[in-house]
């Protein structure tokens, strides 16, 4: 299980809380590529693209969304915003006939990045089960 090790040394980041490379990027302190952006929500491409398209939505106040398993009832209007978000992106990315929405949530399933995030993926044929 090299592999699986491998994966979990490289999101082995625990959430402590602290405040994340993305606070930069909404900030615009970080330059990002931005697909979409509106009051809550931010869009940007992923630095490190596993797909022809790679978006990454999240929402603009982190409030305790470090990770989807942090969700508590005052989310779900944000929750909704994003997943709905993720269809704009892929919309306007072309790909709404076959894209792939994504959260990593916690070290087992290699998240790295501790304020919530949603992978809008697509732009080529996706493969099931994922990695
Ligand atoms: P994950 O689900 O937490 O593993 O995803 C984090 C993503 O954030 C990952 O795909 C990174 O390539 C991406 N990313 C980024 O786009 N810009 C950054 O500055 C950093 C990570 I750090």
């Amino acid at each position: 299980h090299n592999e699986e090790a491998a994966a979990k040394a490289a999101a082995s980041v625990a959430d402590t809380g602290a405040p994340t490379i993305f606070d930069k990027i909404i900030a615009k302190e970080i330059p990002s590529d931005i697909v979409y952006e509106d009051e809550n929500v931010l869009a940007f491409r992923d630095i490190n693209p596993q797909a022809p398209v790679h978006v990454l939505v999240i929402p603009k106040l982190r409030d305790g969304l470090t990770t989807l398993g942090n969700a508590e009832p005052r989310h779900v209007e944000v929750l909704g915003q994003l997943l709905h978000a993720s269809k704009i992106v892929a919309e306007k990315e072309g790909i709404l006939d076959g894209f792939r929405v994504v959260i990593n949530n916690g070290v087992e399933a290699c998240q790295s990045v501790y304020h919530l995030h949603l992978h809008v993926l697509g732009g080529r044929q996706m493969k099931w089960p994922p990695g």
